[in-house]
């Protein structure tokens, strides 16, 4: 068979066509989304961003977290943002999202939006540019964030608990949460590589230094033991399961690379952590240490992998909307 384009309009014309045939997915996200309709979006994300992070360093931490949990449930579609209202039950209420946080700057940041492009940026948008402008005000690596989500009508709580990775899982359970949503085991490392910012309460990993496997008085073998007794003074056997550690012990503020070598010395905070380094014959120890190794490695494959997530079933064309406040449908 021989075509012959005789114009580029034709070109384009069977390219969409094959794109739309073959079910190319997101072929409408873009990082030029908003080039004419909203030319400002990324400094006016920024302005706020560096203003919120006067009051509470924690915020991009808070902000990447909550991307990763719009994405992991139906989608980036902003469903996460919905509070409970008539025909909606909020997933904010299940308590995998219950330390999930940084609404309010998100409610800042679509104020603003609407005040020099209204109607034009969605919320799910929002989630992903605040993820990666975080990433940047905390030391990493640029990426070229894709745009042109819609907002759900809808949310599902129901899925919650089914979809996000919980601390508790086994390593196969937190890697088929991965591969449903199409990420994988470089996704899967990279992506947890965001751990080396934020903090996590004691109640996520005391079981590892009072009753691992369940065993009263046990120890995680894999948690180095200084370290393990750092943890047990800021997190005493029966006190407050809600006192906060640092995810990333050795830089807690700083997006870099020390996740990595913390896993390698057997300093992964969570058990879902270490076990990427500490699970002996899986693919993600390579991963590991090839991050660990070279920084620049993990920036690479982290913004790679961000843009991966992102493109997780986004609402497009004329499905969903454009929220006018990110917390109810319009
Ligand atoms: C691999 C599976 C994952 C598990 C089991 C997991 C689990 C957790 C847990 C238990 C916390 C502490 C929350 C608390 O105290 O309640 C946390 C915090 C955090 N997670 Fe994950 N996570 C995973 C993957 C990810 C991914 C893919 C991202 C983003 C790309 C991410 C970003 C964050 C951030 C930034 C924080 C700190 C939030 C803050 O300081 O408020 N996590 N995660
Ligand atoms: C958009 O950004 C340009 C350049 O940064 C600036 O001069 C202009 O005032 C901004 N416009 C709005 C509406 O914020
Ligand atoms: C520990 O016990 C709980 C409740 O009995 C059970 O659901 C869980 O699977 C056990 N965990 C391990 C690692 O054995
Ligand atoms: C914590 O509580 C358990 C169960 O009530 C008890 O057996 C244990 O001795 C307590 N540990 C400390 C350090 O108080
Ligand atoms: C922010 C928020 O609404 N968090 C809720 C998450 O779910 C728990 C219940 O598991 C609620 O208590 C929190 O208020």
């Amino acid at each position: 068979m021989k075509i012959f384009m005789t114009s580029s309009f034709q070109f384009i014309a069977a390219t969409l066509f094959l794109a739309a045939a073959f079910g190319v997915s997101n072929a409408q996200l873009s990082a030029t989304f908003y080039a004419n309709t909203c030319p400002n979006v990324s400094s006016v994300v920024r302005g706020i961003l560096e203003q919120a992070q006067q009051n509470d360093v924690r915020i991009g931490a808070k902000l990447i977290r909550l991307h990763f949990h719009d994405c992991f449930v139906d989608g980036c579609d902003a469903s996460i943002l919905l509070d409970n209202a008539n025909g909606i039950e909020s997933e904010k209420d299940e308590p995998a999202n219950s330390s999930v946080d940084g609404y309010g700057v998100v409610d800042d940041i679509k104020a603003a939006l609407e005040n020099v492009c209204p109607g034009v940026v969605s919320c799910a948008d929002i989630l992903a540019i605040a993820a990666q402008i975080s990433v940047s005000l905390g030391g990493g690596q640029a990426w070229e964030v894709q745009m042109g989500r819609r907002d759900s009508r809808t949310a599902n709580k129901g899925a919650v608990g089914s979809s996000i990775p919980s601390p508790f899982d086994t390593f196969d359970i937190v890697r088929s949460k991965f591969t449903d949503v199409g990420l994988d085991s470089t996704d899967l490392v990279a992506l947890s590589g965001a751990h080396t910012i934020g903090r996590a309460r004691c109640l996520t990993f005391t079981r590892r230094l009072y009753s691992f496997n369940n065993v009263t008085g046990n120890t995680d073998p894999s948690l180095d033991p200084t370290y393990a007794e750092t943890l047990r003074q800021t997190c005493p056997e029966n006190g407050s399961g809600t006192t906060l550690t640092d995810l990333d012990p050795s830089t807690p503020d700083g997006f870099d690379n020390n996740y990595f070598t913390n896993l390698q010395n057997n300093r992964g905070l969570l058990q879902s952590d270490q076990d990427l380094f500490s699970t002996s014959g899986s693919d993600t120890v390579a991963i590991v240490n090839r991050f660990g190794n070279s920084q620049s490695d993990f920036f690479d494959s982290f913004g790679q992998s961000m843009i991966n997530m992102g493109n997780i079933s986004p609402l497009t064309g004329n499905n969903g909307e454009i929220r006018a406040d990110c917390k109810r449908i319009n």
